[in-house]
């Protein structure tokens, strides 16, 4: 059985027993969402029967189409703040903001903790582009000590962004990393990820597209850091 995006009018091929999905049966047909994207399958009933159900696909693909074509960024020109520049963006809520050093928050809004008007960011960097490389101060040299690093990763064309431990150390419970999957550094996020020590890492997979890293460490005792690459997870054909 054949699924047929009807948003972008190309056909693709699923496993419509997979449970994950959310799946209604409506008729002749099986009307699945995912990530926003309504998709349908078509069996081997009678035409106009068919035709029936082709109706309804035609409004959602019409509804889904129109949503997509929707530029936030266009749409208000004061949506990101402090300087940052607004890329139009895959998932929700439909662009990213690429903030300054600083900032942080879907709208570059606020700072990072503990960072102010008096008190710079002193390490740290922003990241925009499909995949990259993130290494601690001084890599491969120890980083500082008494560091807060904070790095903000956004793809504007990614569902998901998966993160490679090339190499990682830090002082084991004293210094480590923090994934913050979102707009902000923020400790009570349910899926955070905290890396310490030096046990080998495996990939990280986020289901969004933006994410805050924190690397922190003490006053004595240097950690050796790290180097971790990253790459976007796309929809196939992503125009963005
Ligand atoms: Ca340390």
């Amino acid at each position: 059985m054949f699924i047929q995006r009807l948003s972008i009018f190309r056909f693709e091929y699923y496993n419509i027993t997979d449970p994950s999905w959310s799946q209604w049966l409506i008729g002749d047909w099986t009307v699945k969402l995912v990530d926003g994207v309504f998709l349908t399958s078509m069996s081997t009933r009678p035409l106009l029967k068919q035709l029936s159900w082709l109706l309804f696909g035609i409004l959602l693909a019409t509804t889904s189409t129109s949503q997509a074509q929707i530029n936030p960024c266009q749409q208000s020109q004061q949506l990101c703040m402090n300087g940052a520049i607004c890329r139009q963006a895959y998932l929700n809520p439909g662009y990213i903001c690429e903030c300054q050093g600083e900032w942080q928050g879907q709208n570059c809004e606020q700072r990072f903790p503990g960072i102010t008007p008096s008190i710079p960011k002193e390490c740290g960097s922003n990241f925009y582009s499909d995949s990259g490389v993130i290494v601690s101060t001084n890599y491969p040299l120890p980083p500082n000590d008494n560091e807060d690093c904070y790095y903000l990763v956004r793809i504007p064309s990614a569902e998901s962004i998966t993160f490679y431990f090339d190499a990682f150390h830090s002082e084991n419970h004293k210094d480590g990393l923090i994934i913050y999957p979102g707009t902000t550094v923020n400790d009570q996020l349910p899926d955070l990820r905290t890396f310490i020590g030096t046990d080998q890492i495996a990939p990280q997979t986020v289901n969004t597209n933006q994410v805050v890293l924190y690397w922190y460490t003490d006053f004595n005792v240097p950690s050796g850091g790290f180097s971790i690459r990253y790459e976007a997870g796309k929809l196939k054909n992503c125009s963005l």
